[in-house]
């Protein structure tokens, strides 16, 4: 076994490095190491997540499955299937034990392989209450193929968002900037640039992952549901419906009547939840809550990206994607 493979302060047990000396890796431009398992780059304390979400995760016919590429709207994702499923119980937006209010959406709804299974095989999972009214909610990074055998053909719900890739690239290393408190830097895009377009990003590469859900959606659209970011966006009433209709708690006409949707979205919305108390304060794991939320403007990478940037991902994606159907 190779323990040059473990990082400090990570849990990976010696079977998982084992299974890391075993997989193509690579650092990235800030030397922190990862491997590539089943198709997709982690980073090796997040394998030992995913592997032990494989091998323990017991699924419910009733679970929902939130799943995204990083920085592609999942915060959004998270608090709108909350705001959702607990609109029963709080009539009011302002009510102040709605769970929006005093927590940060990642706090509700957790990540399989970084929050749930990072530290144990075998996490509590207790507090999730599965009941007529609420489900069990999860989250993950994971693509499609990762989560397959532990789903056990299992009908659960999955609600994947996709977000146009420049713009999910420009979030993300915002976000590695503002994490690691450092300025915007051009040469940390550039880096994260080529490892997004060479496929080596954690995570990546996005055309696989974004593909796993795109057929999965095709294939079977009562069991996954593809949204986008842009359309969410542009159109929030119908795609907010379009989430509640999936997810098997469509409006009324009462409700609808009653502005129970835009009371959703503004509940949901960036600026409300932004400037929640516990989203300027608060922090997850090493992550302060204020920085899942930025502009959210579509379009934003153009103000960053040079346009020879532009063409050669709007190149890659255009022939990772031939023939799939799906279109940026
Ligand atoms: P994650 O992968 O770390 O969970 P995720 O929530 O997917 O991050 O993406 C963050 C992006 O969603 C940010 O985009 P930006 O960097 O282009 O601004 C963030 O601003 C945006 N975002 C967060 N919350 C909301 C929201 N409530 N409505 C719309 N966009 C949001």
């Amino acid at each position: 076994m190779n323990v040059d493979l473990k990082e400090k302060g990570d849990n990976i047990t010696e079977e998982t490095m084992s299974l890391i000396s075993s997989l193509p890796s690579h650092a990235d431009a800030q030397g922190k190491k990862l491997c590539k398992y089943q198709g997709t780059w982690y980073y090796f304390n997040i394998l030992q997540g995913v592997v032990n979400f494989q091998r323990n995760f017991q699924p419910q016919d009733t679970d929902i499955i939130l799943a995204s590429f990083p920085k592609s709207g999942t915060t959004w994702l998270k608090a709108l299937t909350v705001a959702l499923f607990e609109r029963s119980k709080h009539r009011s937006s302002s009510d102040d034990h709605h769970p929006l209010l005093s927590n940060n959406p990642h706090g509700i709804v957790p990540f399989f392989e970084i929050d749930m299974y990072l530290e144990s095989s075998t996490p509590d999972l207790t507090k999730f209450s599965s009941s007529s009214s609420s489900p069990r909610v999860f989250s993950t990074h994971m693509p499609l193929h990762t989560m397959k055998e532990a789903l056990k053909d299992s009908p659960c719900k999955i609600v994947y968002v996709c977000r146009n890739v420049k713009d999910t690239l420009v979030s993300l290393w915002c976000f590695a900037c503002a994490h690691e408190k450092t300025e915007l830097s051009r040469s940390r895009l550039e880096s994260m640039f080529k490892s997004f377009c060479n496929g080596t990003i954690f995570y990546g590469p996005f055309w696989e992952h974004v593909l796993s859900y795109w057929r999965a959606s095709m294939e079977n659209p009562s069991h996954v549901l593809f949204m986008r970011y842009e359309e969410m966006r542009s159109e929030p009433r119908g795609q907010v419906k379009r989430l509640a209709e999936f997810l098997g708690c469509a409006f009324t006409k009462e409700e609808e009547e009653s502005g129970m949707v835009d009371k959703i979205l503004d509940l949901c919305s960036l600026r409300n939840l932004s400037g929640l108390e516990v989203n300027k304060s608060g922090r997850i794991n090493t992550v302060d809550h204020k920085i899942f939320f930025r502009k959210g403007e579509v379009g934003d990478s153009k103000n960053y990206l040079t346009p020879d940037m532009e063409n050669e991902i709007d190149m890659i994606i255009q022939e990772k994607l031939q023939g799939s159907g799906l279109k940026y």
